[in-house]
């Protein structure tokens, strides 16, 4: 008996020594892709070459059409005023899972594990990734790029260790655009994390996203993200919103705080987004933001920058650049601000004229599909007036354009995540090149300035310096009989609009 326990406790280390001697962090059907020591060999994108710009006339689907990076338009160079990112949740983690189905991609470096070597293995990826598009920049949550140990300390250790091999991938070109810690995926999020009702994981999040700082600040980032995706409520009749709210505040003050403490002089970028997943998201659109940060002191000093000897200010329509010196701005996501009933453009205006535009997530939403679909943005029109905001902003640095955007789930070809990219760049740049000629143009500013002419005059001037009162307007008002009241235009500038696409 004793024997034959022997036998079979030999036999099972054998098949232990088996199962553990074929690697481990090499996918099974890759063959002469595994090294001895289990790490990936050669190329991830074997035939896949350096993205190059060839003009709108080539049909090479792997080449640039619109975006050429040196080229400068408006006194900037393409690359200055786009500062793209990759966002490596959608490339590296998208499986094209959804609600109803099964994941449908399975990329061939992928071993199916959610261990530290297959997260290593998918950061080389990213980087060759990152390389032959020829992006300079990348976006990340904590816990896409490195798993979930048992503890916190163990899982601060497995991010230490990934974003050791980031840092050394990087090399000195690539940064992350923005880092930031995923609170809404672990149930014990379930209740939202700075807003939860448990002190707990008010304190959980905290300690998350003090190292996803920490860990975006080691790599030179340049912003860090703050996505509420469960910081709202399901119903009002459990939820003290008022409290939560405050708790919120408090925690952004801490974020604050403790980036001031680390060094780290990145922007902290607040991104609205109406619902989903839970029925009501505080940062509902940028509006409401901006209220939440004015209510809580979150504001910086603010300052009209009109320079009329910059050659920029000339440009954009003389219009002056409202600068908040303040610790926050906002990431708007042209997704999000279509889920909250407004165009892209609204939010991006929005943020703008308060001086608030930090970045863009650059995606776009199905007219037809309710929910957050995450697409790369391909509408001229919706670039173009994209654009418009963003060159009258004076560009987004330290912000830029991180690719928020998924294939679609029957999109499955490696090749596809390359074509994704460059189609989105492609479209981002010809709304640059657009938003030029129009500005460059100056017809359609002409036409927003006749319409707004009357206030050019004298009373004009006193009402725009708060210094008309009521008397003053009712006695123009009776002086001036019925007003004529001019046509605003709208085709026309429609017109005008579309001729630039
Ligand atoms: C989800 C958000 C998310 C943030 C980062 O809808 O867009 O991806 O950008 O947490
Ligand atoms: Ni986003
Ligand atoms: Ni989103």
């Amino acid at each position: 008996m004793a024997g034959r326990i022997l036998l079979l406790v030999l036999s099972m280390n054998v098949i232990f020594f088996i199962v553990n001697a074929v690697p481990e962090t090499c996918p099974a059907d890759l063959g002469e892709k595994c090294g001895v020591d289990g790490e990936w060999e050669g190329e991830f994108f074997p035939g896949i070459p350096k993205i190059k710009y060839e003009g709108p006339s080539t049909k090479n689907p792997l080449a640039y059409k619109w975006y050429n990076a040196e080229e400068v338009i408006l006194g900037e160079k393409m690359k200055d005023w786009l500062r793209f990112s990759v966002a490596f949740w959608h490339t590296f983690r998208g499986t094209g899972a959804d609600p109803f189905g099964a994941p449908t991609k399975y990329w061939p470096w992928e071993d199916g594990t959610n261990s530290i070597a297959m997260a290593k293995r998918r950061m080389r990826a990213n980087f060759e990734f990152l390389n032959k598009l020829g992006v300079d920049r990348w976006c990340f949550h904590d816990r896409d790029i490195a798993p979930d140990g048992k503890t916190l300390q163990e899982t601060n250790s497995n991010l230490d260790e990934v974003v050791a091999l980031a840092k050394e991938l990087q090399g000195d070109k690539i940064r992350p655009l923005w880092g930031t810690a995923q609170l809404f995926m672990h149930p014990r999020y379930m209740h939202g994390a700075a807003t939860s009702s448990e002190l707990g994981v008010y304190a959980f999040a905290a300690a998350q996203v003090k190292k996803a700082m920490e860990v975006t600040h080691y790599l030179g980032g340049e912003n860090y993200v703050f996505w509420g995706g469960r910081e709202g409520y399901q119903t009002l009749l459990n939820t003290d919103m008022e409290r939560e709210l405050d708790h919120l505040a408090r925690f952004l003050e801490a974020a604050v705080a403790y980036k001031k403490k680390i060094g780290f002089n990145g922007t902290l970028l607040i991104e609205p987004k109406p619902q989903e997943p839970t029925k009501h998201q505080y940062d509902w659109d940028a509006a409401t933001t901006l209220n939440f940060l004015r209510k809580y002191g979150l504001l910086g000093e603010f300052q009209y920058l009109s320079d009329p000897n910059s050659a920029f200010q000339m440009i954009v329509d003389n219009s002056v650049v409202f600068v908040n010196h303040g610790e926050f701005k906002l990431n708007i996501e042209c997704n999000h601000a279509t889920l909250s009933g407004h165009s892209c453009h609204h939010d991006l205006e929005t943020a703008r004229i308060n001086g608030l535009l930090g970045n863009i997530d650059a995606n776009t939403g199905d007219p037809q599909v309710g929910w957050d679909t995450d697409q790369f943005m391909t509408d001229i029109g919706e670039a173009t007036m994209v654009m418009l905001s963003v060159i009258k902003n004076g560009g987004l640095a330290p912000g830029g354009f991180n690719f928020d955007a998924k294939l679609r789930r029957e999109s499955t070809d490696v090749e596809d995540l390359f074509i994704a990219h460059i189609s989105g760049m492609d479209t981002l740049a010809r709304g640059l090149r657009n938003a030029a000629k129009l500005i460059e143009d100056g017809s359609l500013a002409e036409l927003v300035r006749k319409r707004y002419s009357s206030f050019d005059t004298e009373l004009g001037g006193q009402i725009e310096a708060g210094k008309a009162d009521f008397e003053m307007l009712e006695k123009k008002a009776m002086e001036g009989g019925e007003p004529k009241v001019a046509s605003a235009k709208q085709e026309l500038a429609e017109m005008i609009f579309q001729s630039a696409l």
